[in-house]
């Protein structure tokens, strides 16, 4: 999954899509390197962000997902906005990705029941204004194991179908590195809970933790070993922003494991 956020403000690429024919320029150089799926966002969800209207989200968007469905591309939604998850679909989107597992809006859940389309069900707490003062945890494993299958339960019993879910133990998102770090190596006990994993890793914080690289750009030997890592764990799907490396990286890794 490459990541295309046509935002002014996200922590590592904002601002290099604005302009609507760039990012379907982008979309299709993801794609020609290797991408399955390209991840549309209009709203920055890094730590301390504050939230974006949905018209806001909606205008820089849907240009994009238009012209990409168009194009053939299979696009998914980043947004925790209904509305929002609406009209991309109606534009052409194939996938709806909800960093708030559906819970920021209660109209999500069963517009995406309804559709009968994919989502991506990721872990945080709280919002990406309040969530690093919710990252306390016990048992992190356990605890984001335990939350995600309360997610899983709530979208099953909106109607969502069991196989239409991927889960996501939200990397970042109320973690600190090392919460980041642990559910990494703890995806096998996520896996129990039967679904997909899709996992982003890419450029995050815990990779400047652990290698001292500060700018989240030259962070793309980290994201790529942390990446490899997680598919040997389990991950089904990296959400990523290096398309060409990364696929590279994962033909070798599978030919090599067979
Ligand atoms: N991470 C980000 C955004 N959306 N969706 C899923 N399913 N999983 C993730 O780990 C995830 C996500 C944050 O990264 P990015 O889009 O690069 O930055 P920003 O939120 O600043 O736009």
């Amino acid at each position: 999954m490459g990541i295309l956020n046509v935002t002014p403000d996200s922590f590592s690429d904002g601002g290099r899509h604005a302009d609507p024919a760039r990012a379907i320029e982008a979309a299709q150089r993801m794609v020609a390197d290797g991408a399955d799926i390209v991840d549309v966002g209009g709203e920055s969800t890094r730590p301390g962000s504050a939230p974006v209207p949905p018209s806001v989200e909606q205008a820089r968007i849907l240009p994009v997902v238009r012209a990409l469905a168009i194009a053939g591309l299979r696009v998914s939604v980043d947004t925790r906005n209904a509305d929002t998850m609406r009209a991309a679909l109606d534009a052409g989107a194939a996938i709806v990705n909800d960093v708030s597992g559906l819970a920021h809006d209660p109209a999500a859940a069963p517009l995406v029941a309804a559709r009968g389309c994919p989502v991506v069900l990721m872990h945080m707490r709280g919002t990406p204004a309040t969530m690093s003062k919710l990252a306390v945890y016990q048992d992190v494993a356990a605890e984001v194991r335990s939350e995600l299958a309360a997610t899983l339960a709530r979208a099953r019993a909106a109607g969502i179908a069991a196989e239409a879910i991927a889960l996501d133990p939200g990397i970042g998102f109320a973690k600190h590195a090392p919460h980041s770090i642990a559910l990494l190596q703890s995806l096998p006990t996520l896996a129990t809970l039967g679904c997909p994993l899709l996992v982003g890793v890419s450029r995050k914080a815990f990779i400047g933790a652990l290698s001292g690289v500060e700018t989240p750009a030259d962070r793309l030997a980290g994201s790529i070993a942390a990446g490899l890592f997680a598919i040997a764990r389990g991950a089904s799907i990296l959400r990523v922003h290096d398309i060409t490396e990364t696929a590279q990286a994962l033909r070798v890794w599978h030919s090599l494991s067979g």
